[in-house]
């Protein structure tokens, strides 16, 4: 069947259903939902926005239908938040650490070493303290539903392998749009430049700066390793994502439309922290294979790391309130000593 035959046949049921009063035209025209995200298609941020798409599809009978647009096609991470903001945007999923303008909670996920593994950043994430920090995002005009994954964070760069802090010293190495990342790695002895995400790959190709930090699916998935030589494992943060939506779009959703987004957030949740540890756990060999030169900072210069990068925890903890921060610990406390 040609597709213009198929599409005057929809056209007909419609018309004959809009006469007879079966459905008005909302029924049939579905509510669209524009979703943005800073990596590609291929990455473990797009395949969880397909999930996303499939199960809000699924859940509303497809009266409701999202299309997820990557690569910073909308914007990056900032001018996204701005346009959820406004209303000209529907949904998005980007950084915690570019939301801190914005909700300075956000900053306790920028905290140098807070977490040791994945299992503790689901439970602080999906626990109280995490519902806390989403539930801040409401007076600003954004509705955090979920976190997904981005991962703990390592080093790169073109110029040479980091042994040690002082080999940090000059390197012009990007951050993320955020005081805590910028304070963290000036006191490391690199010059840090913050830069959107969208301006990273073509800033290392043309050398403006010499290195990054990012999980290695996103150094996979980015082709960072054609740009970049050595790679230092550091895990140095633990970087969520969080799926957000405008919440001057989200008061106009009917109840049901709310639950649909809710449900599918959360599968999509799911699906996205399994994969990312799936491909994490093959990434680093790959990456080896691109032709990486990979090592791990020693134990005495990651202790070295660990106590210069501490440092901001006070002003992170100043930040964020004492409440959140006391509650961050305990919680943390709490469940290290279960092990
Ligand atoms: O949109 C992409 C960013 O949200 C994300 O990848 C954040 O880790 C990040 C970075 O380095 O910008």
């Amino acid at each position: 069947m040609t597709v213009i035959r198929r599409t005057l046949i929809v056209c007909a049921v419609g018309a004959s259903l809009l006469a007879s009063g079966l459905a008005s035209a909302q029924d049939i025209k579905p509510r669209l939902i524009r979703f943005g995200y800073g990596l590609n298609e291929q990455s473990n941020q797009g395949r969880a926005a397909k999930v996303l798409a499939d199960e809000i599809e699924k859940l509303s009978g497809g009266k409701m239908r999202l299309r997820a647009i990557g690569s910073a096609a909308l914007g990056s991470d900032v001018q996204m938040q701005q346009a959820l903001i406004g209303g000209a945007q529907e949904m998005m999923v980007g950084s915690t650490a570019t939301l801190v303008g914005i909700t300075k909670e956000m900053a306790l996920w920028d905290t140098p070493f807070l977490l040791n593994n994945v299992q503790e950043a689901d439970a602080l994430l999906d626990g109280p303290v995490g519902d806390k920090v989403r539930a801040k995002l409401e007076e600003k005009g954004l509705i955090g539903l979920v976190y997904w994954e981005n991962g703990f964070r390592n080093l790169t760069n073109s110029k040479q392998a980091v042994t040690k802090l002082e080999d940090l010293d000059g390197i012009k190495l990007r951050v993320m749009q955020n005081n805590v990342f910028l304070d963290s790695f000036k006191s490391l002895g690199a010059n840090a430049v913050p830069l959107p995400f969208s301006e990273l790959f073509s800033a290392l190709e043309t050398k403006a700066v010499d290195g990054q930090e990012n999980p290695y699916n996103t150094i996979l998935s980015s082709k960072f390793y054609e740009i970049q030589k050595y790679l230092t494992v550091t895990n140095h943060v633990y970087s969520p994502w969080i799926v957000l939506v405008s919440k001057k779009w989200w008061d106009g959703l009917s109840k049901d439309e709310k639950n649909v987004l809710l449900t599918a957030a959360k599968t999509s949740r799911d699906f996205e922290r399994k994969d990312t540890r799936a491909e994490a756990a093959k990434a680093l060999d790959e990456l080896k294979g691109k032709g990486m030169l990979v090592n791990v900072l020693p134990a005495p210069e990651a202790a070295r790391m660990r106590d210069k990068l501490t440092r901001v925890n006070a002003g992170i903890a100043a930040n964020v309130g004492m409440d959140l921060w006391q509650e961050t610990q305990t919680t943390l406390t709490k469940m290290r000593a279960k092990k």
